[in-house]
């Protein structure tokens, strides 16, 4: 069976959703191909931060409404260093914030809009390939309930993910990859209980790297740095605890509140870019075209700007029949991709301990922190990156 749409769009994750929205919004057909179910998507717990250019995407695409209700405007963060709280002040320094709102929940909304749109999304999609967008008529072929079908299209957007099919049906000869493995994990735990500090904490500690975020003033997102090998099955809620207490300072360990754990998950860390980010008629945005670790809260917010940059060149396509935006895409995206890959390789350096660094390399770590701590052109340095780059 054969069907027809201008974007077939691959993946329902932020990436796909969001482009998908913004191109309903300009009368452009879409169809998402997604391979698991909508609550598989939705019981994923990922990113918690959002730039500004993010919260304006989802404005723009008509999905902010739940977002500025619950979202928490954040305008600092604190680094504790050997037991000593330091805050970064990102609306002093830069005059910007950002928005601490779930992706699951950024998620929900997407797919709500989208359905109350019309606009198909096929979940359970199995064996989902794009074909021919080297050519003039690409198409994605799929299986639904068994039977294999079809899809004609101009263009195929790739927002599959880092394991996706997109990415990997490129030819080997035909893209470049940079990666960097990181010799540790984040064992993340959400938890139903309130924040330990209104902003959020970043800990380098000579045991290791801690996180204390958040969802809400009553749901609680924690993160411990653990060894690249660790299973969560060796972490029940009693451990991660004790060990999150024995990472933090005594005014966070005084004011932490555990309880039973909603979600247990171990997400390695790597810092992944795939050139060029387009293929003919295949473009990749998300994921599926780049890592980062979570210390610098980028990966949901590369995908919001790849997804911008995308959404624009298609409209120019259909709308002015300009090619352009579609021949400048993957320079234009790549450009702010590396300078995240640069901050969220720097945070990570900065504050995570690295099993072979030897002592001369904590040194130089424990003076970058002081240096940090004492200097408003260092901090500004990091707040201007953390709230965003501009698009
Ligand atoms: P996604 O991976 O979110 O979505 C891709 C979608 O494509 C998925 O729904 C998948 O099921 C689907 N798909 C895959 N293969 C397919 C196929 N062959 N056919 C059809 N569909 C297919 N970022 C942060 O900023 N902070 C964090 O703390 C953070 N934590 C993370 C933890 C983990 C375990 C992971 C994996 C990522 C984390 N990230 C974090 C990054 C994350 O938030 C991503 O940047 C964000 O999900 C990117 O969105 P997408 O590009 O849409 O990719
Ligand atoms: C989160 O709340 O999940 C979160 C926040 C900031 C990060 C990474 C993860 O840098």
């Amino acid at each position: 069976m054969s069907q027809r749409t201008q974007v077939a769009i691959i993946g329902s994750g932020p990436a796909g959703l969001l482009l998908g929205q913004l191109l309903h919004k300009a009368g452009i057909d879409t169809i998402i191909l997604e391979r698991h179910t909508r609550d598989h998507v939705l019981g994923r717990i990922r990113a918690g931060v959002l730039e500004q250019g993010t919260v304006s995407l989802i404005d723009e695409a008509g999905c902010g409404d739940r977002m500025h209700r619950q979202g928490l405007i954040h305008h600092g963060i604190e680094l504790s260093i050997r037991g000593v709280r330091h805050r970064i002040d990102f609306k002093g320094l830069t005059g910007k914030s950002v928005m601490v709102y779930g992706q699951t929940e950024m998620t929900r909304d997407l797919m709500d809009a989208r359905s109350m749109a019309g606009a198909p999304t096929v979940y359970e999609a199995l064996n989902v390939m794009p074909i021919g967008y080297d050519g003039t008529r690409p198409i994605v072929r799929y299986v639904e309930d068994g039977e294999p079908k079809d899809i004609a299209c101009d263009f195929i957007a790739g927002c599959d993910g880092f394991h996706g099919i997109s990415r990997q049906s490129v030819p080997d000869n035909a893209i470049s990859i940079f990666e960097r493995v990181y010799p540790f994990g984040w064992l993340g735990l959400l938890a139903d209980v309130p924040p330990v500090s209104p902003e959020l904490i970043y800990v380098n500690h000579e045991r290791g790297f801690a996180l204390c975020s958040m969802r809400s003033h009553t749901r609680s997102r924690y993160y411990i740095q653990c060894d690249a090998s660790e299973h969560v099955d060796n972490w029940p809620d009693d451990r991660f605890w004790n060990e999150l207490r024995r990472r933090l300072d005594k005014q966070a360990v005084a004011r932490l509140v555990s309880g039973p754990s909603i979600e247990k998950s171990i997400a390695p860390l790597r810092s992944f870019v795939a050139e060029p980010m387009r293929f003919g008629r295949l473009f990749l945005a998300g994921d599926a075209a780049h890592i980062v670790p979570p210390t610098g809260a980028k990966g949901l917010n590369l995908a919001a700007s790849d997804v911008h940059y995308l959404a624009e060149a298609f409209i120019d396509h259909y709308r002015g029949g300009s090619d352009k935006g579609l021949d400048h895409y993957s320079p234009r995206a790549l450009a702010r991709v590396w300078k995240a890959e640069r901050f969220s390789w720097w945070m990570t350096s900065l504050l995570h301990r690295f099993p072979d660094t030897g002592p001369f390399g904590q040194r130089i770590q424990l003076a970058e922190l002081d240096y940090l701590a004492g200097s408003r052109a260092a901090q500004t340095t990091l707040a201007e990156n953390y709230v965003g780059l501009p698009y």
